[in-house]
């Protein structure tokens, strides 16, 4: 690899390592975008690798930081199979990213070594990017880092959502259309028509979209356009004033439970919210006293799954279908699925471990809490389906098995995307004819809470059971199970976010006030037995009589 030892040496020249240990977390790297530069110079390096070692493939980068606040920016590569990067490669990015400049020529020299890359092997990295002001500038560090190796092309998509990017890289590899936006209206509309609107249905196709000021705001004017007079998106918080989530989006809203502050919501309309690169969505409305309802990716798993099993039994078609969910699942969630008799699975936050976990199932859906989530379908469900499709006699309104094919289509199989997501529940709401406060009042959730914990090194806190439980500070673990002994359903656990340098925690318990008061004791636990930082969380004072003693 001699020849490229030169460039590369060359590129590390022009994108100099910062101080610091990086690692690749739950979605890849994030930090603040001053620091990413070299990081996505050394990314785009990997990509070009990782398509070579796929044997020619596209692979994706996308620069994002989806979420976060907008000075910060991430990057994170998508696999052929329009999936996140196989984790087995997230070391070789960890351990890449953190070596010193002078060894990054030796260090692509390994990988290349390793995984037999030949020089004259062809690959190409598809691009895409987020609206932050540093992704123009970090979108030439990829590019850079892709012209290090050779035979490797960069194709840039220029601003696009983060789903829409791995979709671009899935479609390619698997030879199927491409062309994202007619796939989802074409599919939609085909549903959509098929389930008509009665006189004084409570359903109508009237959304309002939280764009997050970010990408999703104009994706949701074309998924508008795409979805024809079956849907009605009206956009707020579209980027043109605000600042990308900040009081707004699918995080503001699900970890505050609250609305977005700017815009008065009338009541009970339908509203949702994107995240910062439009791959999450929650729900939520306002009702006539002004109390806030949210339904997340919990409810939105419970309605798509049920909206499947239904047309599966129309269509006489007998396939298993599964629920995947973390430990944020709220309680309440967990119990419907179970008096329904859908079978459940948990994993560790991060979608990678959601998707991996889907596959068990004929028919995969699983979503996080966050809003995080899509629908999988196996080779063999697909078939089924497809043939069962076949099968039905042509009229001018689809039967079930039409109506499922075209709902996969749907899907982004290849992760969690807020379009293709709110469409699948618009369809399920439109067949049920129901009302949002119809969806909502299907299952009470248990009150929740979620904080933040600023700690010295969030890495000391090790976890085991899906999360749910903390191994290492070894005092953290009793500290929180006897906290939540003292509150009637309380569950509580805390972990380091993969994304934000901070320690989550969240807690359950059967009002607001008892749920909030867990939270904020266990969050004072994190900071005393994990080596908090800054300010300790305030302790609050006792609930007296509303305090369950066991
Ligand atoms: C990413 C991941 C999600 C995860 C979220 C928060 O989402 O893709 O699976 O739930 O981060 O992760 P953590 O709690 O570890 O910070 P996004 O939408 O920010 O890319």
């Amino acid at each position: 690899m001699a020849e490229e030892g030169h460039s590369i040496d060359g590129l590390v020249q022009g994108y100099p390592k910062k101080d610091g240990t990086f690692e690749y977390g739950t979605a890849g790297f994030r930090k603040d975008a001053e620091v990413m530069d070299f990081i996505v110079m050394r990314m785009g390096l990997l990509a070009a690798l990782r398509s070579k070692v796929c044997g020619g493939e596209v692979v994706g980068l996308v620069i994002t930081a989806s979420h976060n606040p907008v000075k910060d920016n991430g990057v994170k590569l998508v696999d052929p199979d329009g999936g996140m990067m196989a984790e087995a490669w997230e070391e070789i990015a960890t351990h890449l990213v953190n070596v010193n400049d002078g060894d990054v020529a030796g260090a692509v020299g390994d990988i290349a070594k390793r995984f037999n890359v030949d020089d004259a092997a062809t690959g190409c990295v598809y691009i895409g990017r987020d609206t932050r002001p540093s992704s123009d500038r970090l979108l030439q560090a990829a590019m850079q880092g892709v012209s290090g190796i050779p035979n490797v092309s960069s194709q840039d998509f220029g601003v696009v959502s983060t789903p829409h990017l791995h979709f671009l890289v899935r479609a390619h590899n698997l030879k199927q259309s491409s062309d994202y936006w007619n796939v989802i209206g074409e599919n939609y509309q085909l549903v959509a028509k098929s389930l008509p609107i009665s006189d004084g249905s409570a359903y109508t196709g009237d959304v309002l979209v939280d764009g997050a000021n970010g990408v999703g705001a104009g994706c949701a004017v074309q998924l508008n356009k795409a979805c024809g007079d079956y849907l009605n998106l009206s956009v707020i918080n579209d980027g043109t004033t605000g600042v990308l989530n900040l009081d707004c989006g699918a995080d503001y809203v699900k970890s505050n439970q609250r609305e977005p502050p700017n815009h008065e919501f009338l009541p009970n309309q339908r509203c949702c919210s994107f995240d910062g690169d439009a791959d999450r969505i929650v729900y939520f409305s306002k009702d006539g006293d002004n109390v806030f309802h949210l339904l997340d990716g919990d409810k939105i798993a419970v309605l798509i799954a049920e909206f499947i099993m239904e047309l599966l039994e129309a269509a006489s078609l007998h396939l298993n279908v599964g629920v995947v969910q973390t430990a944020y699942a709220n309680g309440a969630a967990t119990n419907v699925l179970e008096e329904r008799k859908i079978p459940i699975a948990c994993t560790s936050t991060g979608v990678k471990h959601l998707h991996h976990k889907a596959k068990d199932f004929e028919i995969g859906v699983y979503f996080e809490a966050n809003g995080h989530g899509t629908v999988l379908y196996s080779d063999k469900a697909t078939k089924m389906i497809t043939d069962a499709k076949a099968a039905e006699s042509e009229t001018d309104s689809l039967g079930p098995a039409g109506q499922l094919y075209h709902y996969m289509q749907i899907s982004n199989q290849a992760v969690g995307d807020s379009c293709a997501d709110l469409c699948m529940v618009e369809l399920a709401l439109r067949k049920k004819q129901w009302s949002v406060q119809d969806w909502d009042g299907q299952c009470k959730f248990l009150p929740n809470r979620m904080l933040k914990v600023k700690v010295a090194d969030r890495r000391v806190i090790k976890t085991t059971n899906a999360e749910r439980q903390v191994t290492e500070p070894s005092d953290l673990q009793p500290a929180i199970d006897s906290l939540v002994a003292e509150y009637e359903q309380g569950r509580s656990f805390v972990r380091p976010s993969g994304t934000e340098d901070v320690v989550r925690v969240y807690a359950e318990a059967n009002t607001q006030v008892t749920a909030d008061h867990l939270a904020a004791r266990v969050a004072c636990a994190v900071f005393d037995n994990a080596g908090g930082s800054g300010q300790r969380p305030q302790e609050p004072s006792p609930l007296g009589a509303k305090r369950v003693k066991h």
